[in-house]
């Protein structure tokens, strides 16, 4: 039990989603949460700007330990709980370093990810152009790519960074559930599709599913045409 730790989080945050997974992979369910609005702006709430005063979710805790930013907060799970439940860092030295690779090469997927699915919110409404999302979702594209290529690479049934499930994992799945939500064709990116199939429905996975995705499975088909 993980009385001592807190998260507010918000449904459906990449980031959020992330230490939600690490918590589960390391078995410390019980922790104290709360969920909160976007929509509703509950995020800026003074609550949580005395966590995180980005006034952004994860807000996270560990007795006095705060842990805002979600790549942190996974990674000091796995190394204050290394011999509780899944180890997510391997110890060989070739799969710690693609580990770690893929782990922080996904800040580029979901940064990419994210210029398209939220460019309507990014970008205010005068200052949006078809050609500027043309060249988000060029983008995206390309970003894919490379890791459909990655995953060709390692094989049927392999994790992001090998044969076991990792940080890697932990950090990048949720952009690749995000990707399918929002329409991208599996038959495109059939080695994503086939990674995205092996994970969904790992334990720490569903635990963790974003409660209104559960509620409302269909989403817009924004990325169909990718
Ligand atoms: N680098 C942070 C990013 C956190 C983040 O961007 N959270 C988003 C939700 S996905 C948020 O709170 N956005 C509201 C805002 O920025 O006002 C992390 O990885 O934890």
């Amino acid at each position: 039990m993980a009385k001592d730790m807190t998260l507010i989080w918000g449904s459906g945050s990449p980031p959020c989603w992330r230490v939600m997974i690490a918590l589960e992979e390391k078995n410390l369910q019980g922790y104290n949460q709360k969920v909160l609005s976007f929509e509703k702006g509950e995020h800026k709430s003074q609550e949580v700007l005395e966590t995180n005063p980005r006034g952004q979710l994860p807000a996270f805790k560990h007795g006095n330990n705060i842990l805002n930013e979600s790549y942190a907060a996974c990674m000091y799970l796995e190394s204050q709980f290394r011999s509780q439940g899944n180890q997510l860092i391997p110890d060989n030295a070739a799969e710690q370093a693609l580990m770690y690779q893929r782990m922080f090469e996904g800040i580029a997927l979901s940064d990419n990810m994210s210029n398209v699915i939220y460019y309507n919110y990014k970008v205010p409404e005068g200052e949006r152009h078809d050609s500027a999302m043309k060249r988000n979702k060029e983008s995206l594209v390309k970003e894919l790519k490379l890791w459909e290529g990655y995953l060709g690479k390692l094989g049927a049934g392999s994790y992001l960074a090998g044969k076991t499930f990792s940080l890697a994992d932990v950090i990048v799945f949720p952009s690749v559930a995000y990707v399918f939500r929002f329409g991208l064709p599996a038959e495109h990116y059939p080695k994503l599709a086939e990674y995205y199939a092996l994970v969904k429905d790992r334990a720490s996975i569903k635990a963790s599913w974003p409660p209104h995705w559960l509620e409302n499975p269909q989403c817009q088909d924004l990325l169909k045409d990718l």
